[in-house]
């Protein structure tokens, strides 16, 4: 499914841009059970917690900085349901972690108009840590996406060495996991702008963030989260929970391996 060029610039970079892996009909679907969703289950809140929001936002904004969040749309939704299973994306994760590849989770980040929170620079794996590579996050775009309204950001390479400590308490306080502003800094990253039916990629262990959404519309991302099924996880979101083989078999002992 993806060509030499694709798979050497993903392994160099640790994230890809995936066009157009749904039709104009899939992406409304979506977003039309999304809305439902939303309006029936997701949670809006400040977000993320910890020093960084100073960093990236003026007192003012922080404030009133939001964020909607839902785990699991697959199990609420048809046309989620049919989402994570698309042949072509998970044919496109295959040529990366397969050949066999297992759903662990899905993730709705919707940032509301004009105060949309930014996310600062993080690996997923304090997240949902796991032993090895074979780990990709694979993020639906419902919305078109650029630094106006909060696309994603990376920083290349960033995931050759694996999972890198993150501060996860301040001052005694717990708050979310994130890399340390001074050195790890949305400035210093890459811009992955993307269109609505687009699937951005990423390693577990790849470095990413986003600014906030300045625009007045919302700005819809879902998060896949697929694995190897022999990659055995360690800690964190849906733990011990075995997922949907979107390609391939599940390899003998890999049950035991979640
Ligand atoms: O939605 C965003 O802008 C960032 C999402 C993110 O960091 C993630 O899903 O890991």
């Amino acid at each position: 499914m993806l060509n030499q060029e694709q798979i050497k610039s993903f392994q160099e970079n640790g994230f890809i841009r995936l066009p157009q892996i749904y039709t104009p009909a899939e992406v409304e679907a979506m977003r039309t059970e999304l809305d439902q969703l939303i309006q029936d289950w997701a949670t809006t809140n400040m977000g993320w917690s910890g020093p960084w929001r100073n960093v990236y936002m003026d007192p003012d904004t922080e404030k009133r900085s939001m964020l909607t969040h839902l785990h699991d749309l697959h199990f609420y939704s048809e046309a989620w349901c049919h989402a994570v299973a698309n042949p072509t994306l998970a044919a496109s994760l295959a040529d990366l972690i397969g050949p066999n590849v297992e759903l662990h989770h899905t993730t709705l980040h919707v940032k509301p108009p004009e105060t949309g929170m930014p996310f600062p620079l993080h690996q997923d794996s304090p997240f949902y840590r796991h032993e090895g590579f074979g780990y990709i996050d694979a993020i639906v775009h419902l919305d078109d996406t650029n630094d106006e309204n909060g696309c994603l950001r990376f920083v290349p390479g960033s995931h050759k060495n694996g999972h890198i400590e993150h501060i996860t308490q301040v001052d005694g306080q717990g708050c979310s996991p994130h890399l340390p502003t001074d050195q790890w800094n949305l400035e210093n990253t890459v811009a992955c702008p993307a269109q609505a039916g687009d699937v951005v990629a990423f390693s577990i262990y790849t470095v990413h963030g986003s600014y906030i959404n300045q625009t007045n519309r919302w700005r819809r991302l879902v998060r896949l989260g697929y694995r190897d099924p022999m990659n055995k996880q360690l800690a964190g979101q849906s733990l011990g929970r075995a997922g949907l083989m979107v390609h391939g078999v599940r390899p003998a002992g890999s049950l035991a391996a979640t």
